[in-house]
């Protein structure tokens, strides 16, 4: 038997369902069933090619031109496959027509473009803080916070009315969850797409947005002609879509870490410069966003095996961020260890472009909490909330011991 086809009888195949309830609920367990299956396995339930290790799952994201976002990053091939709303111009586009809009973008959102946020977040973390402490030792931390921060935050930022906020994060839970199957999750959503969308596509425009956020920079930026006006609010959307359950989760994501291990939480206290490594240790840990796909433009080669043109690859981000291939004691949350290089961000042309105002959020208000929260400690069971794509919370019960 030549070598190829030996490889290529070794194939894995697994008939789990990465989208099942109890695996969006406690993911790890097949994440490691596919790491050691092999490189490269075969998901039988939904045809398609996985990659959990973390050497395979960086060098794909990297190589966009194997591996395309143009036919959408969930499960649905937009060739075959009508998207459920007009498909993004940054996440469902490849080079060259992702890249005006993502260079616009890149711009807005950069650490100088964000500088004048530093202070009004610090401020309005602050404030939020206070409030918490104020009413109470014992809250429930992913509504008061993980919830509640961004929401002051982000869409003040960006530039929203006052009115329909409450829509931002039923929107993106939808939107999340349209990346996997059609299944159970996707069906308690239906009969709010169209509302929802609505709301979102409103927001979008010249008029709605005030004039001084990054909703407006958008609208300048096509003024200037490095967009075109029909491109503009689908830019807007994005910034809705992708900029709210992402930090609220990744906030979340934080706050569990901390709660769970103490001593962490004392060498934060120690050096709060260490807030932000944090953040990036815990987007590792969790991986707030865990999946998403790509599809092989041609027959391509991953590790031996062919994965043959137009096969949807799932990438498991969590299972690669916890690769004891890469990284030291995966499992442990621990600030000493340096994150960078995880794939929580995605990583290549696509990598997160909102991550620096994620990481200002995070610094926000994990410095706030800091200033004035001693301990922190689990009161009851964390509640998850099953999405298709983000690991995501439902209640983080907790008590704090505040600074005397
Ligand atoms: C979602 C968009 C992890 C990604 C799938 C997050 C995401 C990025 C961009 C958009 C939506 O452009 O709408």
């Amino acid at each position: 038997m030549s070598e190829a086809l030996e490889r290529a009888v070794a194939l894995p195949v697994s008939d789990a369902d990465p989208f099942a309830h109890e695996v969006l609920l406690d993911p790890e367990p097949l994440h490691q069933a596919l790491r050691e299956a092999g490189p490269v396995v075969y998901l039988s339930r939904y045809d398609v090619h996985a990659l959990a290790r973390y050497e395979h799952v960086h060098a794909a994201l990297a190589d966009w031109q194997h591996f395309e976002s143009g036919s959408g990053v969930g499960l649905a091939n937009f060739r075959h496959e009508k998207p459920w709303r007009p498909p993004s111009l940054l996440l469902e586009a490849d080079p060259p027509r992702h890249d005006a809009p993502r260079r616009v973008l890149s711009e807005i959102l950069a650490p100088p473009a964000l500088r004048r946020l530093r202070t009004r977040w610090a401020a309005v973390a602050e404030e939020l803080v206070d409030q918490v402490l104020r009413d109470a030792t014992e809250f429930d931390a992913f509504v008061a916070l993980a919830e509640a921060f961004p929401l002051r935050a982000f869409p003040d930022a960006v530039g929203l009315g006052p009115d329909g906020r409450e829509n931002l994060l039923p929107y993106g839970n939808m939107a999340f969850n349209a990346f996997g199957p059609r299944n159970d999750l996707v069906a308690a959503d239906a009969h709010r797409v169209a509302e929802l969308s609505a709301w979102v596509n409103a927001q979008c425009t010249r008029e709605a947005l005030s004039a001084d956020g990054f909703g407006a920079q958008i609208w300048a930026a096509a003024d200037r002609g490095d967009l075109t006006h029909e491109q503009a609010p689908l830019v807007v959307r994005s910034l809705l879509t992708a900029g709210v359950d992402t930090t609220v989760h990744g906030l979340a994501a934080c706050l569990y870490a901390f709660a769970t291990h103490p001593s962490e939480w004392q060498r934060l206290r120690e050096r709060p410069e260490l807030a932000r490594t944090s953040f990036d240790e815990a987007v590792r840990w969790q991986s707030p966003v865990q999946t998403f796909f790509r599809t092989a433009t041609t027959d391509v080669t991953v590790a031996g095996t062919v994965v043959p043109r137009g096969t949807k690859i799932l990438m498991f981000l969590g299972a690669a961020n916890r690769d004891p291939g890469r990284w030291h004691d995966p499992d442990r949350f621990d600030l000493t260890r340096d994150p960078s290089g995880h794939v929580g961000f995605g990583m290549g042309p696509h990598q997160c472009v909102g991550q620096h105002v994620a990481r200002l959020e995070a610094e926000a208000l994990l410095t706030a909490l800091a200033r004035r929260v001693q301990r922190i400690e689990l009161t009851g069971t964390p509640h998850r909330h099953p999405n298709n794509t983000l690991r995501s919370w439902a209640a983080l019960p907790v008590r704090v011991q505040t600074v005397a």
